[in-house]
């Protein structure tokens, strides 16, 4: 910076309340290699708690903070003070949840070379910050991951990683439109692309750019339900540009506005409607009349087809060409795929017959397994209420259950029937995205653990094989009625991080409720697993019940596993007295190669009750599962087998709890450690003691096994009521 305050590049980033954003943006620029610039900071209106997250920190760069004043606001206004207030020889405009590569100012003068007006760089999208970008042993999925060219075509211009020299700008007096909501940058590029001055590029990519996965809370501006909004913009934006740009551009332009329509303006007349439609469809008459015939010559056959039509006929038509177009794409997939053809009976048939008022369709682990709280409760109601239900279980194997019950697999013909026609639905999971509420359905989500990993829009990063699983819970969450809770510590968290406005059930887990079986029916029970797993009467059981890891998987709800257990050392170490059941996440789809544990290890991921298995063991090794709270039901020895801590917590997921204060036993990072532990492990009951208390007293305090009949009495008796 010199004397007078002027420097190199002024950086200018507008700001509304993306506080979990700024670091990132900001410690991106206190590693710039070249030191000579400045930023300059635009609060759009923040809160007073996100204004102060950003004048709290510290920085090593001259950093201004400015106030955007008035009614003035939006990103146009912010970037219009930014470059007022800012002194800097370039301006460069970083949005507050972008970030930029360390070298990225330095190369970018590098490339200017002292004459250039327009520098642009290389611009990645990704779902990322920084510390997963930047690896910390974290497999980044390259479809999440996008490269975007360097030259964007046509309607797509950004001002995001083009860097431009402050007289210039100021020379063509170039400003950003402020009645600009969403394409603010559109006619600003495009004047300053029609400005001729030099412009120069380098494919590197030196800006990331931030996809927001959390569209529900803090969506970005094209995650705005608004697509007329956009549209229209889009067409203002369109007639202002195409005055400005020529040759080239201008070929790029219009190519860009053809593939726009296709994919944007005239799917939106299919659910558009009356005067809006008809408004939409002048503007885009008046941008058809501007647009060469040379770009529609060139276009797509299909576009030019359906510009060529809509240049002749009215929004009405657009839109019924369009459905005509949608049924017959339909019917041939129909023809083609099953699963299409599915699909189809389901929303055209299916959904359109009465609801079936004494059918209720239960599932579990997404249909993997007969089990958990929906299992409890269809034993609970066939007991009690015989021949009462009709009950359909969604199972993708066939079992002999123990009451009458009709098995379907998932997305079988008859699951579409079943899940198109039933009043009740029992699940521990969320249902599939095909999965339609109608008026009159009940749906009860027992969900299927106390959440010590960060859930749902708790969530910082998303590291799993869908992005946008926010988006998605959200939606699924507000399709509940009823929700159990384990705990008043789940409770709590439900409510947040699903958003959820539905009741909420305090029950306990119906799941446990066999664990708190009197003596007698538990043994017999535990005898009968024994026989069925074949486990030697003389041997102490362990079982290994890990989670699943967000970043290791081959496609959605399917992950790898790569056991870190030395069962070598274990079968050396333990054999004696002990036999290790090993069970992996029913996400993990990975068949682990054990022959040569064979009497030690026993693979029993596909046993369908895992509560069964609490019962068998006679101590539980985790990580980060959820099944440690279920098991301190039992009051048995609890190890944590936390080899993965530091990635675990602070990329992959985060925790609720501070796991080094309440966890009821040890953890545990070398397969020495552990065998140490089980060698020891009554010494360690003993230290534990006191915490296992606590834990018990805080997480299983709600159980008592009768929590299956409170949640029938909640959800069918007042189902009865109001059906009364
Ligand atoms: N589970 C299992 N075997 C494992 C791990 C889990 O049978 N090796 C079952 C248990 O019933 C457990 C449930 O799956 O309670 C959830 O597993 P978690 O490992 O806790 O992971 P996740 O499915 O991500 O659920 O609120 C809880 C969270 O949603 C965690």
């Amino acid at each position: 910076m010199e004397e007078n305050g002027s420097c190199k590049v002024s950086v200018i980033i507008p700001y509304v309340n993306e506080k979990i954003y700024i670091d990132d943006c900001l410690d991106s620029l206190e590693d710039q290699t070249c030191r000579d610039f400045e930023a300059v900071v635009v609060c759009d209106h923040s809160s007073p708690e996100s204004a102060a997250r950003l004048r709290d920190r510290r920085v090593s760069f001259p950093l201004t903070i400015l106030e955007l004043a008035g009614s003035r606001t939006g990103a146009a206004a912010a970037r219009n003070d930014g470059v007022r207030r800012s002194r800097g020889e370039y301006i460069l405009f970083l949005d507050c949840d972008d970030y930029l590569e360390k070298t990225a100012l330095a190369e970018l003068l590098q490339c200017a070379a002292g004459d250039a007006a327009l520098i642009q760089c290389g611009l990645r999208e990704t779902w990322y910050g920084r510390a997963v970008y930047y690896g910390n042993g974290v497999e980044l999925d390259a479809r999440n991951n996008e490269p975007v060219s360097v030259q964007r075509e046509g309607l797509e211009l950004s001002v995001l990683g083009r860097m431009i020299r402050r007289d210039y700008l100021e020379g063509l007096d170039c400003t950003f439109d402020e009645s600009y909501r969403y394409y603010t940058d559109l006619p600003f590029v495009a004047e300053l692309l029609a400005g001729q001055g030099k412009s120069v590029s380098t494919e590197k990519i030196l800006y990331l750019k931030r996809r927001r996965n959390d569209p529900v809370q803090l969506p970005s501006l094209s995650q705005i339900p608004d697509e007329t909004g956009r549209i229209r913009e889009m067409l203002r934006a369109y007639r202002q540009m195409k005055e400005l740009l020529r040759g080239e551009e201008g070929k790029r332009l219009d190519h860009g506005f053809i593939c726009y329509f296709a994919r944007h303006i005239a799917p939106w007349f299919v659910t558009a409607e009356g005067t809006e439609a008809e408004e939409v469809y002048g503007q885009f008459s008046e941008c058809r009349l501007l647009l060469s015939e040379e770009a529609v010559e060139r276009a797509s056959s299909h576009d030019r087809k359906l510009i060529r039509y809509a240049s002749r006929h009215g929004a009405v038509q657009i839109a019924r060409r369009l459905r005509r177009a949608e049924t017959r794409h339909t019917l041939a997939k129909v023809i083609r795929s099953r699963a299409a053809a599915k699909k189809y009976l389901y929303h055209k048939v299916f959904l359109g017959m009465k609801l079936r008022k004494d059918t209720i369709v239960f599932e579990s682990f997404l249909g993997r397994s007969y089990s958990d709280s929906p299992r409890a409760l269809f034993e609970y109601l066939s007991r009690h209420f015989p021949g009462r239900y009709k009950c359909v279980w969604i199972l993708n194997r066939k079992r002999e259950l123990p009451f009458p019950a009709k098995c379907i697999p998932r997305y079988s013909f008859r699951y579409f029937y079943y899940v198109a026609r039933a009043k009740y639905f029992i699940f521990n999971n969320r249902q599939s995205r095909d999965f339609v509420k109608r008026d009159g359905m009940v749906f009860l989500e027992t969900w299927h653990g106390t959440p010590l990993k960060k859930l749902a829009l708790d969530l910082g990063e998303v590291m799993a094989s869908a992005p946008l699983t926010k988006r998605d819970v959200y939606r699924h969450a507000c399709e509940w009625d009823y929700l159990i809770a384990p705990n008043p510590f789940s409770a709590d968290i439900f409510r947040r991080c699903f958003l959820y406005q539905g009741v909420l059930l305090k029950t306990g887990y119906p799941r446990n409720d066999m664990l708190h079986l009197e003596e007698g029916r538990r043994g017999r029970r535990v005898e009968a697993v024994r026989r069925v797993l074949g486990i030697p009467e003389d041997k102490k059981v362990i079982l290994y019940a890990p989670t699943w890891r967000d970043d290791e998987y081959y496609a959605p709800a399917k992950h790898s596993f790569c056991h870190q257990m030395d069962f070598r050392k274990m079968r050396d170490g333990l054999a004696s007295e002990y036999v290790i059941l090993l069970r992996t996440h029913y996400y993990v789809a990975e068949k682990l190669e054990l022959s040569e544990y064979s009497g030690f290890v026993y693979d029993v991921s596909a046993y369908d009750e895992i509560a069964e298995l609490y019962l068998l063991s006679d101590l539980l090794i985790t990580d980060y599962s959820s099944v440690f709270f279920d098991y301190a039901n039992l009051r048995r020895p609890i190890l944590f087998f936390t080899y993965d801590l530091d990635k675990y917590r602070d990329i992959l997921r985060g925790f609720y709890m501070d796991m080094e204060e309440e966890l009821p036993g040890p953890m545990l990072f070398t397969t020495e450690e552990i065998i140490d532990a089980v060698e020891n492990v009554d010494q360690l009951q003993a230290e534990y003691q006191e915490r296992y208390q606590l834990f018990y007293e805080k997480y299983c305090g709600w159980e008592d096994g009768r929590a299956s009949q409170r949640v029938v009495d909640a959800v069918f008796g007042r189902e009865q009521e109001r059906a009364k």
